[in-house]
């Protein structure tokens, strides 16, 4: 058996987190021979619930789990790590602002990103899931000079699912017969779901989705706004955000970092832009088509954009440019 490898989840007292850490602890992630230590962080009034995921962990007698450290301080969290999972973010409350909102993120994954600096192995992969996530991995990525940037992403996986889901739906086939649908941008409403790249089996045959649902006005109208709008649907019916379906694309996203994406597949996941990428601009934190190799993503270039595409990508790049701007101002001022 190889060594623990150890792994933070933060948030860990959250509703995410209670679907996350089970599947990790089992082996649904890093694999059924890798144990683990888990380290837990959350804020201070949250560790009398997190007493309460620790019993529940070890009554699940896990034999992948070595150990469990639950804390609330950072030195203790960001040790050694191999893995960060950073789900704890502040939440939106009523009747605040944008900017409040951006204000309060940038100052928890600056900490966070500086503790990753500090304490750290440099080789961590860091996934940024707590919301505005592009833009507080890109905040944490610049508050950790000394890690490479192509060791963060954020999650954009549950949007792709989500699309992959919606053309199954549509087709009555199996989710995994749908491949290579993407999702370009940032994970908020302006992200944008595109097929056109996607392929379907249909009948034992590989085809594009475009082809196979033969409706151009539902690929290009509801299926992305149903796609965008998903999350607000979900806390509309259960009055709480996503949380077995974010927890399972978590588990999707960190176990293509580790063994890799299938020959042929690509993924969608929030990276670093060097510029070269989709007329992209340089520095953005955009989700992008990529695939994984050695634990090392590269973007899928060369796909053919069409006008209503870059249009729409476009769109959401502005807005991810527009909240860097504002995380950065902060981040200096901080
Ligand atoms: P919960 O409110 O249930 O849990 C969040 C937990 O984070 C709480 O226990 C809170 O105390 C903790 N926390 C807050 N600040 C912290 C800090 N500085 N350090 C450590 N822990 C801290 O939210 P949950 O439903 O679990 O969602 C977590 C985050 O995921 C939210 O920001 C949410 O918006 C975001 N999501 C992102 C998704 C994505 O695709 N990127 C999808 C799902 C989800 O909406």
């Amino acid at each position: 058996m190889a060594e623990p490898i150890r792994v933070l989840v933060t948030g860990a007292a959250g509703q995410i987190a209670y679907s996350l850490l089970y599947s990790i602890a089992k082996g649904d992630v890093f694999g059924k021979d890798q144990c683990l230590i888990l380290l837990l962080l959350d804020i201070t009034p949250m560790m009398t619930v997190l007493e309460g995921v620790v019993m529940e962990l070890q009554d699940c007698a896990l034999p992948l789990l070595k150990e469990i450290i639950a804390t609330d301080k950072e030195d203790v969290a960001f040790k050694d790590l191999d893995v960060a999972i950073l789900v704890g973010s502040m939440p939106r409350r009523e009747g605040m602002e944008r900017k409040d909102l951006l204000r309060a993120n940038v100052k928890i994954f600056k900490s966070q990103g500086a503790a990753l600096d500090k304490y750290s192995k440099k080789s961590v992969k860091v996934v940024v899931v707590g919301n505005p996530a592009n833009t507080n991995c890109l905040t944490a990525l610049k508050s950790a000079p000394s890690i490479p940037k192509e060791n963060f992403s954020c999650l954009t996986r549950l949007d792709h699912n989500r699309a992959k889901a919606q053309i199954a739906l549509r087709l009555n086939v199996a989710s995994d017969d749908v491949k290579n649908v993407i999702i370009w941008g940032n994970h908020s409403s302006t992200q944008y779901p595109d097929a056109n790249h996607a392929t379907v089996k249909l009948h034992g045959k590989e085809i594009g989705v475009y082809e196979a649902v033969k409706n151009d006005t539902w690929l290009k109208g509801d299926f992305i706004t149903t796609v965008q709008q998903r999350g607000a649907a979900v806390i509309k019916a259960r009055k709480l955000s996503s949380a077995m379906s974010a927890a399972k694309a978590i588990c999707d996203h960190v176990r293509d970092i580790w063994f890799g994406t299938p020959e042929g597949e690509f993924v969608s996941m929030g990276v670093i832009s060097n510029g070269n990428s989709y007329e992209i601009a340089e520095d953005l934190l955009y989700s992008f088509p990529v695939c994984i190799k050695n634990k090392t993503w590269k973007i899928v270039d060369g796909l053919v954009i069409n006008n209503f595409s870059r249009e729409k990508m476009d769109l959401t790049a502005k807005e991810l440019s527009e909240e860097k701007e504002t995380a950065l101002e902060f981040l200096s001022a901080a």
